[in-house]
């Protein structure tokens, strides 16, 4: 394979040294969140790995190439830029075949990050299911990344704006098995619960490192889903957020909004709806969200 990757020279001595890495997207930043909370978080979650002992690996195409870890001048570039694609499995060809500038969804990195040889990746919330998808069809492809491509993702469950239940239905079908992290159910991104109980627990990132091991001596394909509960002080309890995303659904739907345009919109509405309560929360798993995967490349890099 001769794959257009750029790794930055430290990230790839950390590799080749056997050091943890932990891939980082970055539609979080062009498409999650406003600026300059968005580059600001992206920071903090780079330090935040660092801390923890890791090497932080934050990944966009940029010049035909995929980039693997960012300096912060192109974070800043990333972070400011209106025209940026929005890249998933289908367009990340295309996307570096034409030199455009795009960033990496769950999917787009999981891919990059296969690639590169990173096995973890921290990351907010996983598209899914969306509401109404029995008519809209509407289903990420962060879904079927997960069943082929095997990376660990850290994130704090689903977002709450899709429909969760049919969400995880669907990963059960594909085989992607979904870990709670010391709770018996899957959170809900802003919200700690969600009703729903979680297929699989466990409670130490050691045990996460070493179900990721076994998959690789099974010779699984895929990834697992580690739903990570938001740190209890941060949350915004699931019935107030409930009420605030059925508002903002039905406001994208009397726009018409649709396909990869639904996301961005939700969380920018939720946002002014929660007088951005929703940013400082979505800031806060992110950067737990971060810690966790760390503790996780450490225990695979121990083996
Ligand atoms: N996590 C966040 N905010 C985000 C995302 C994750 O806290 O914006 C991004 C991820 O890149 C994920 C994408 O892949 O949202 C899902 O978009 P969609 O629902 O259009 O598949």
């Amino acid at each position: 394979m001769n794959a257009p990757l750029a790794l930055d020279r430290e990230i790839a001595e950390a590799l080749l040294t056997g050091q943890p890495v932990v891939a980082l997207e970055s539609t979080i930043i062009t498409h999650g969140m406003p600026y300059p909370q968005n580059v600001e978080t992206a920071r903090e979650v780079e330090a935040t790995v660092r801390a923890a002992g890791g090497v932080p690996a934050t990944i966009a195409v940029m010049d035909g190439q995929i980039r693997v870890g960012l300096g912060q001048a192109e974070l800043e570039r990333l972070a400011r830029a209106d025209e940026v694609q929005k890249l998933s499995r289908a367009d990340l060809a295309t996307c570096l075949a034409t030199g455009a500038m795009g960033s990496t969804t769950v999917a787009a990195t999981m891919i990059a990050a296969n690639l590169a040889g990173i096995s973890v990746f921290a990351t907010g919330g996983i598209g899914g299911v969306h509401r109404g998808a029995e008519t809209s069809f509407d289903i990420s492809a962060d879904l079927n990344e997960l069943a082929q491509t095997p990376v660990t993702v850290v994130s704090a469950g689903a977002k709450a704006i899709l429909d969760l239940p049919k969400t995880f239905e669907v990963l059960e079908t594909l085989g992607v098995p979904v870990i709670a992290v010391g709770q018996d159910e899957i959170p809900a991104f802003w919200s700690r619960r969600s009703g729903l109980k979680a297929p699989i627990r466990l409670d130490t990132a050691e045990e996460i490192a070493a179900a990721h091991l076994m998959r690789g001596r099974l010779g699984l394909p895929g990834g697992q889903l580690v739903a990570n509960p938001i740190p209890a002080e941060a949350e915004i309890p699931l019935a107030e957020m409930a009420a605030v995303v059925d508002r903002a659904i039905a406001r994208a739907e009397a726009q018409g909004v649709a396909a990869k345009a639904v996301t961005p919109f939700l969380l920018d509405l939720i946002f002014d709806l929660t007088e951005g309560r929703s940013l400082e929360a979505n800031r806060a798993l992110v950067l737990s969200n971060a810690r966790l995967a760390t503790d996780i490349a450490r225990a695979i890099a121990r083996g």
